[in-house]
């Protein structure tokens, strides 16, 4: 086939695939696969620079990174909306609507928590991109913009049309994304309308681009025809935009309370986070008679859920410290049930925070969870005082060695900078031995902490030193003879991990679970770090000074490379096994997806054996899928195999296949 007719098939394979996976929620290729074609593209592409179109599905990440955002101005005010609080309310403003017009139905739909955006399309093409900013002037966010990709670059309708939503950050990748910042000691996002908000202002497209927004789209400005707001929802679905499925027609104010009970008790099971439900008359016709007030249209409003605060008594203030050896004020609280669970301590995150709340202890406090996520407490309610109350101070020293804490300038944070703090090295080691880092079974916090104020864990060699001690651990409390053997075994086994596992575990300033893939990836084996320089790490993609620094520090202290040969001389796997590069296995190259429980494998172990052997695990059966591995109860993906005559491999099999 020739190249030009190679570019346009790929693009619409990929824009099809886009299209499914972010508007449809509904994938149909795999990850892999996506990237594969993706990189086909470009390289034709870079081949054929004259054939790159805006929409080109390689355009998604390609913007020049600025240094400002530039001002826009409106072509029409992005208004905001007044705001209901009880069905009270709600009914009030129906009255209201019924005074200045007869005969006219509603929409409701969620109240994403997010930040609104106007996207302008010309001749098809998406041309800008804005927010809100003051209503009348907002930024150019189109770069950023271009990278959501439920977002379409190209639409058929061929007029003028301006299409406003709300762009977020579902709550998963709110997740993931704080704790990579928390691995890497970075500040983390209160919640995700701030997470989104900060990464649409993102001067680099690439960050934004990693960051897996999404958007939904709400209202269109165009010369169409349509004759009411929910016809133009369904115009905007058929343009391939994302419209929430959730949205009513109603024909009357009491199917909209309807409507918002329902939403209010089952909003937290939605993947992304709304505060509320918008109502807007459903008759364009209406709009002028109902009218404007100089802020608000009024024939549109939202009705704010009750924002989930509690309120308890601030037991104590105590203090928390990380391995980085930041210490963080922690509210011990009277336990209080929020959104359906049991909350008893919440982060004060720092002195400033405490001053400008002017927090006390045994205050009466008011506590949320941030983002429906991490608790927080929000102020104290000062008028409930009775006299007994203490002003909270930051404290001096570390709680645990008692040298003198610094505030690092610019920063809001305290550290110990002890390097023999006790607290920062059992951290650490908490950290070495954790799931995503070494991984060892039976090996948390509560067993550390024993361990260690035992003295028979110092710090991360000693765990493999613990065999020494058998006769003296089988004689604890709670130990016990099985239990210990099996803590040794898992202890044992772990030494086969894969060095990136190890490097993480280290707990490198800045090296998260990633930055180690990436610098393993690139650097090989242990022994070549200690060669490396900032030069020649940060030329590593994705490596940036701050890592590279890093890493250097690391390898030049002498005390480490003490630690690293003692790890070496316990048996330690200290080269790292590509899965790229790797010799040909039984799964190199192929596609396999999970269904079911498996006996002996946790899904992540198993997904990671499989890519380990060169392998892709992807989560939706296709034609592509080369194998389906069976667990115990499978689902409908079973089903699917078997009717595409897709290899099913038992656990048996698959023990028998990584074992050979
Ligand atoms: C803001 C929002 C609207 C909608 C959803 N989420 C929002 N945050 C909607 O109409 N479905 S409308 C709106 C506004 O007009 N300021």
């Amino acid at each position: 086939m020739d190249d030009i007719k190679r570019i346009k098939e790929l693009r619409t394979v990929l824009k099809q695939a886009n299209y499914e996976y972010f508007v449809l929620n509904n994938p149909t290729m795999s990850d892999y696969d996506y990237d594969m074609f993706l990189h086909e593209l470009k390289i034709l592409e870079d081949k054929h620079p004259d054939q790159i179109t805006k929409d080109s599905p390689t355009q998604r990440v390609g913007g020049q990174v600025g240094t400002k955002f530039n001002k826009i101005t409106h072509e029409r005010p992005m208004l905001s909306l007044g705001n209901l609080f009880s069905e009270e309310d709600v009914l009030d403003f129906d009255d209201k609507i019924r005074k200045s017009v007869s005969h006219y139905t509603y929409t409701a739909d969620l109240k994403i928590d997010g930040l609104s955006v106007s996207l302008l399309y010309r001749d098809g093409f998406l041309e800008r991109a804005a927010t809100r900013g003051d209503g009348v002037v907002g930024e150019d966010i189109t770069e950023n913009v271009k990278t959501i990709r439920s977002i379409p670059l190209r639409i058929d309708y061929q007029e003028e049309l301006e299409v406003r939503g709300e762009i977020f950050m579902p709550k998963a990748a709110f997740e993931a994304l704080n704790k990579s910042r928390e691995e890497q000691g970075l500040d983390t996002f209160r919640n995700p309308r701030n997470a989104a908000a900060g990464t649409m202002r993102q001067l680099d497209p690439k960050v934004v681009a990693s960051r897996r927004m999404d958007a939904f789209m709400h209202y269109m400005i165009a010369d169409n025809g349509l004759n009411n707001h929910y016809e133009s929802l369904q115009f905007l679905k058929s343009q391939g935009f994302k419209v929430n499925d959730k949205t009513k027609n109603c024909q009357s104010i009491q199917e909209v309370i309807n409507y918002i009970k329902e939403v209010e008790t089952s909003r937290f099971n939605l993947p992304y986070e709304i505060d509320g439900v918008v109502l807007k008359v459903n008759e364009f016709d209406l709009y002028d008679l109902i009218g404007y007030t100089a802020k608000y249209p009024k024939w549109a409003i939202a009705y704010k859920f009750k924002a989930l605060e509690v309120e308890t008594i601030l037991n104590n203030i105590t203090f928390q410290i990380g391995r980085t050896g930041v210490v963080k004020p922690v509210a011990e609280l009277e336990p209080v049930m929020i959104s359906g669970s049991l909350v008893s301590r919440a982060t004060l995150h720092n002195e400033d925070f405490c001053k400008d709340r002017d927090i006390h202890i045994k205050d009466h406090v008011i506590v949320r969870k941030a983002g429906e996520i991490i608790p927080e407490v929000l102020r104290t309610v000062p008028e409930k005082r009775n006299g007994t109350e203490t002003q909270f101070k930051m404290i001096t020293n570390c709680p645990v060695c008692d040298s003198q804490l610094i505030r690092k300038e610019g920063e809001a944070d305290y550290y110990c900078l002890n390097p023999h703090c006790d607290a920062k090295h059992l951290e650490g080691i908490i950290h070495f031995a954790s799931r995503d880092a070494y991984n060892i079974e039976g090996l948390g916090e509560s067993i550390l902490t024993e361990l260690y104020n035992d003295g028979y864990v110092k710090n991360i060699a000693d765990i493999f030193a613990l065999k020494d001690h058998y006769q003296e651990l089988i004689t604890k409390e709670r130990f016990g003879e099985k239990s210990v053997q099996n803590l040794l075994d898992a202890i044992e086994a772990s030494k086969q991990n894969n060095l990136d596992k190890l490097i993480f575990g280290l707990g490198i300033r800045h090296v998260g679970a990633k930055v180690s893939k990436i610098l393993v990836e690139a650097i090989g084996d242990l022994d070549h770090f200690y060669s490396q320089t900032v030069d020649s790490l940060s030329s590593i993609n994705d490596i940036g000074m701050a890592i590279a620094n890093s890493v250097v520090e690391y390898f030049d202290k002498e005390t480490n490379e003490e630690l690293l040969n003692r790890l070496q001389e316990f048996g330690l796997n200290m080269k790292y096994q590509s899965s790229k590069t790797g010799e040909e296995t039984f799964f190199s190259g192929k596609t396999v997806v999970l269904t079911g429980t498996l006996q002996e494998f946790g899904r992540n172990d198993a997904k990671e054996i499989i890519e380990n052997m060169g392998g892709n695990v992807s989560s939706s059966v296709s034609k592509k899928t080369d194998f389906i591995l069976l667990g115990d109860s499978p689902g409908s993906k079973y089903q699917k195999g078997l009717e595409l005559g897709i290899t099913i491999l038992s656990e048996e099999e698959f023990k028998n296949i990584i074992s050979r």
